[in-house]
């Protein structure tokens, strides 16, 4: 007798021979064939409690392992929650694949249950959405998610799998399997002429900078550009925060970047982040190149800067800057160098020394001051810092090369459940999440996630009873008599860590911190280390 798969069994399989074993989900009706194809199968199916920390969690699996993190929600409620998630994923250029349920094709434009035009509603937020419409091929159909995800500037992919394609079995023989050749795309490379013809416009700039798209920032991006500044003598940054040139990670950023005759984009799209290259952020004829993995970003910045942008080729960002390194000849100008290392590494002196001025609260820089030894204690740590006021101290003070951050997204709440993900994928060494007290609101149910499969890391809740990113907003656009709406109750989010079965710290005192820190690591637990603080604006860095 012929063997039968359903489309769920295809769907597994297919997952398993990617070597695609961690699954980051939420049940419900129309995905539970596929809970049910990975009993016996090498799948390890992390079960979260809302859909878009499913998503949280494969953008930090993506992030860190560079292979696609996978998710699967429901169809229809199940899709929607997960879908506002993605724009981080996006933003950040992650590989990632969201599989959602949907409802039975042959309901569709019936009100079918849970019916939604899914395909349409994540189109906007990934590099490719479409439903799968055939039980034989829906291995492909995940293959070519895959692919798509992990080529040329990778990013979220969403695949619909209806139920009557899940459901279904069909004959062995009918079934068309993805080859390893399906799930990969050939990375597009940057040829030697156009290597070399861009080190000549770098060799006859006085002062060049090299932009690095999000995709790099990671270890082995951080490390391609350590190699590119030293191998050429040029200075790189990555450009992976919303707020642009006051960056709080990048010093005097601004300060390079008005002064640089040539900017290299390596992959990094010129849009907000970079003022779209206008003056005064950069020079009026600053010259431009931009080496991108879309030609239609490279057209763009082409309507922006017009015959200032010099070269553009399509290239993918790793491979680009391997080339760039390895037909390297001449070193740039060391002074610019290393002015503009000093630029990027410049905090205010009164980071080091500022203290509290309020009884039972602590600054924000005594808390990253406290941390940052217990961060660099060990070298595969791994740090999540998430949006607001109170991580953007934390974003100029820490500094490793396995640091994610909201990015160009500019979304808060996703750290949470990020950590749990990085734990899925770092078994040992220390993981820390680094929110304020607003943000702790959206995900703090992952903590359940966490003990529950035994994912711990340490939250670092800066608690200053306000959103006081936006209460700052207020002060500054429409004055100090017309804050409104912004402030939250100081909250014991310690004891939701405890409640849930974790381990929680409540700090009042600088001198309380580091022992709270070394027993929240020692308790094995995930742990929230609730800090009173005081609401300091960000650590803007302006001369
Ligand atoms: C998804 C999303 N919603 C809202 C915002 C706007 N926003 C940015 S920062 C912020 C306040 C964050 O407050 P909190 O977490 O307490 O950090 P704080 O700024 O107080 O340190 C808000 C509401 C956003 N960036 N993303
Ligand atoms: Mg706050």
């Amino acid at each position: 007798m012929t063997q039968t798969l359903r489309g769920a069994d295809i769907v597994i399989k297919t997952l398993e021979r990617a070597g695609l074993t961690q699954i980051y989900t939420l049940s419900g009706n129309h995905i539970m064939s596929l809970f049910d194809a990975a009993i016996d199968s090498k799948l390890q199916l992390f079960h979260v409690r809302h859909e878009a920390a499913t998503v949280h969690m494969a953008d930090a699996h993506g992030r860190l392992t560079r292979n696609p993190g996978i998710a699967w929600v429901t169809g229809g409620p199940g899709h929607a929650n997960a879908v506002g998630a993605l724009f981080t994923a996006l933003g950040q250029e992650t590989p990632m694949v969201l599989l959602s349920g949907h409802t039975e094709t042959d309901q569709l434009g019936k009100g079918g249950f849970q019916e939604l035009k899914q395909v349409e509603m994540a189109a906007p937020v990934t590099k490719a959405s479409w439903m799968a419409t055939d039980t034989r091929t829906v291995g492909m159909e995940v293959a070519k998610a895959v692919r798509i995800a992990t080529s040329g500037r990778p990013g979220p992919v969403h695949l619909s799998l209806p139920s009557d394609i899940l459901d279904p079995s069909v004959p062995e023989p009918e079934i068309v399997w993805p080859t390893e050749a399906d799930f990969k795309a050939a990375p597009v490379g940057l040829s030697d002429p156009a290597a070399d013809a861009v080190l000549s416009l770098i060799a006859a700039a006085k002062r060049p900078l090299i932009i690095g798209a999000p995709v790099l920032a990671n270890r082995p991006g951080r490390d391609l550009l350590a190699r590119l500044e030293n191998s050429l003598g040029v200075p790189t940054v990555i450009s992976e925060g919303p707020r642009s040139f006051n960056d709080a990670t990048l010093g005097r950023y601004f300060d390079v970047a008005r002064q640089a005759d040539l900017v290299v984009l390596l992959g990094k799209a010129l849009d907000f982040t970079l003022k779209f290259g206008e003056a005064p952020w950069f020079q009026a004829d600053c010259k431009f190149i931009s080496l991108d993995p879309d030609g239609a970003l490279i057209d763009r910045a082409v309507q922006f800067k017009g015959a200032n942008l010099v070269f553009g080729t399509v290239a993918d960002t790793y491979p680009a800057g391997e080339t760039l390194i390895s037909r390297a000849r001449t070193k740039g100008d060391t002074a610019w160098l290393s002015d503009a290392r000093a630029a990027f590494a410049d905090r205010p002196a009164s980071m080091a020394t500022v203290v509290s001025k309020t009884e039972g609260k602590l600054h924000p820089a005594e808390v990253f001051r406290t941390l940052s030894p217990y961060v660099t204690a060990h070298k595969d740590s791994v740090v999540i810092l998430d949006g607001g006021e109170f991580a953007q101290w934390g974003q100029a003070m820490l500094t490793n090369d396995r640091r994610m951050i909201n990015g160009v997204a500019g979304s808060i709440g996703g750290s949470l459940p990020m950590a749990t993900g990085a734990r899925t994928v770092e078994p040992a060494a220390p993981v820390f999440a680094v929110l304020g007290d607003g943000t702790f609101g959206f995900h703090m149910s992952e903590l359940e996630t966490a003990v529950r499969l035994n994912l711990p890391f340490v939250a670092i809740v800066g608690c200053d009873a306000r959103w006081a990113a936006e209460y700052n907003i207020q002060v500054r656009d429409y004055g100090p008599n017309r804050t409104f709406g912004c402030e939250l109750n100081q909250t014991r989010y310690d004891l939701v860590a405890t409640a849930l079965g974790g381990h929680g710290e409540v700090v009042e005192k600088a001198a309380d911190l580091a022992p709270a820190i070394e027993r929240a690591l020692a308790s094995g637990k995930p742990a929230v280390v609730n800090v009173m603080i005081e609401s300091i604006p960000s650590p803007v860095i302006r001369r």
